[in-house]
């Protein structure tokens, strides 16, 4: 059917931009605002739900939660230390919100007061942030929160003809914000939009596929996620032909895709996680704190990411003075040492075409062909059997961080290694060399797959 707002192209983007942001893998997710003072906590009690969440949840009135601007001082905030968090962790890229769902601004905006020049220290976190993240080598993304719930045009449904006049409002001063941050901030490498998912967006469809031609039209090889955009008909990701809107499937939040899904693969795609099991903001309760992930879950969540060819984004909420909690810095610091060892396996590597699912890891192909076996789930046995593509064989295994590694065929391209993994070093990595299969499947030998 004719879309004039749908995908603007059938197949994944090749150009030199993409490339780069596909060959990540390991992005930092930061969520920063307001909430990140109360954090989860208002009027002595724990507030139960995600921390960015609060004002909704707690029914805190307005003027109580601007309120908390002016406790917004920047105490302990300085962005050469996150920016080292992100070079602890190992990630190529960092996403931060700029606007999240209560409408405040990490950036002085032209176009509202509620933002962090209008707190004590009036200073542009974000455009330090910017600075301290490129100095790095690290590509910056801008989260931007459509949904707005403190704007008086926002709406979440359009009733009346006053609904549509007021949202248009909205979204003329959603798109100058947007300009504004594009203008202000033209190194930033892509956009990564949240809050599309009401109805007023929905019948707006033109107005986020607008926002994409602008961007794109100002920030040459900027990359937009599928979650900004609706088309013609409201559908949203994916448009009503079944193609991608936007550079990659943003739809993975806090789960992943199932391992042996490999059509997933056929696509740009970036799943983010939380630290602890539900919250984006800081969250200073028990309920959040006694959740965090393992830093070999994180690991194993990375690998399974590459494996499918997506992206794994990773997030922190730093606390209300600006500090990073020291927990997420120490299980970064842990993936970051793993992934020194064993990055080879991840950046820049993708879906391995022709490998099955093993159940022990995840197989992993760099650009060069070379194949990686992650074993984040070793058997009790310490046996694990790789299964080669038809008429492959095993020539060599490296155990990364180590050296070469012993193994046996059982059959054809069935092969079998030992392995002694422990919970100090991590998830095992082995490199993977093949070579075509020296005689095709013998008669003399027993097919271990079929019982007598
Ligand atoms: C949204 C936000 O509401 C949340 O605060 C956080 O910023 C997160 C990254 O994004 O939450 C979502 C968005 C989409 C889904 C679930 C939660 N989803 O598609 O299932």
């Amino acid at each position: 059917m004719d879309l004039k707002y749908g995908a603007s192209r059938e197949k994944p983007r090749e150009d030199a931009a993409m490339q780069r942001f596909r060959s990540h893998r390991v992005g930092q997710f930061i969520h920063w605002g307001l909430y990140s003072l109360p954090a989860g906590r208002w009027e002595g009690k724990d507030v139960e739900f995600a921390a960015e969440f609060l004002p909704r949840v707690a029914k805190i009135p307005q003027q109580r939660w601007e309120a908390l601007a002016k406790d917004f001082t920047l105490a302990d905030f300085d962005a050469e230390r996150w920016a080292d968090t992100a070079v602890a962790l190992g990630a190529r890229y960092m996403t931060i919100t700029t606007k999240h769902h209560d409408g405040f601004c990490l950036w002085p905006s032209a176009h509202t007061d509620f933002h962090m020049g209008n707190t004590p220290s009036g200073r542009d976190v974000l455009g330090e942030l910017v600075a301290a993240y490129e100095a790095r080598g690290i590509d910056v993304n801008f989260y931007y929160s459509v949904l707005d719930w403190r704007h008086p045009d926002w709406r979440f449904t359009l009733e009346d003809d006053a609904d549509s006049l007021a949202f248009a409002r909205y979204l003329d001063f959603a798109m100058k914000q947007l300009e504004e941050l594009a203008e202000r901030y033209p190194s930033v490498k892509g956009f990564w939009f949240d809050g599309t998912w009401d109805e007023s967006v929905k019948a707006n469809g033109w107005w986020t596929w607008e926002v994409e031609r602008m961007l794109k039209e100002r920030i040459p090889g900027v990359v937009v996620n599928s979650r900004l955009r609706a088309d013609d008909f409201g559908a949203r990701h994916v448009d009503s032909n079944g193609a991608l809107m936007g550079d990659y499937e943003s739809g993975y939040e806090r789960r992943l895709p199932e391992p042996w899904d490999h059509g997933v693969a056929e696509r740009d795609w970036e799943a983010c996680m939380t630290i602890p099991q539900a919250s984006w903001g800081y969250h200073q309760g028990p309920w959040a704190q006694a959740t965090l992930k393992h830093p070999w879950d994180v690991v194993d969540m990375i690998a399974h990411c590459t494996s499918l060819g997506g992206n794994f984004l990773l997030n922190f909420g730093p606390r209300g003075d600006g500090s990073m909690a020291p927990a997420e810095v120490g299980i970064a610091t842990k993936v970051g040492e793993w992934l020194s060892v064993n990055g080879e396996a991840i950046y820049g590597c993708g879906f391995a075409e022709g490998w099955d699912y093993p159940g022990w890891g995840y197989f992993t192909r760099s650009a060069t062909g070379d194949v990686y076996a992650v074993v984040t789930r070793a058997p009790v046995s310490g046996r694990i059997r790789l299964q080669l593509p038809a008429g492959m064989a095993l020539a060599g295994v490296r155990l990364l961080g180590s050296g070469e590694h012993p193994f046996k065929r059982l059959a054809d391209s069935l092969f079998e290694m030992v392995i002694a993994g422990d919970a100090s070093t991590g998830p095992l990595v082995f490199a993977l060399e093949t070579s075509a299969l020296a005689r095709p499947s013998s008669e003399k030998e027993p097919n271990p797959d079929v019982l007598d």
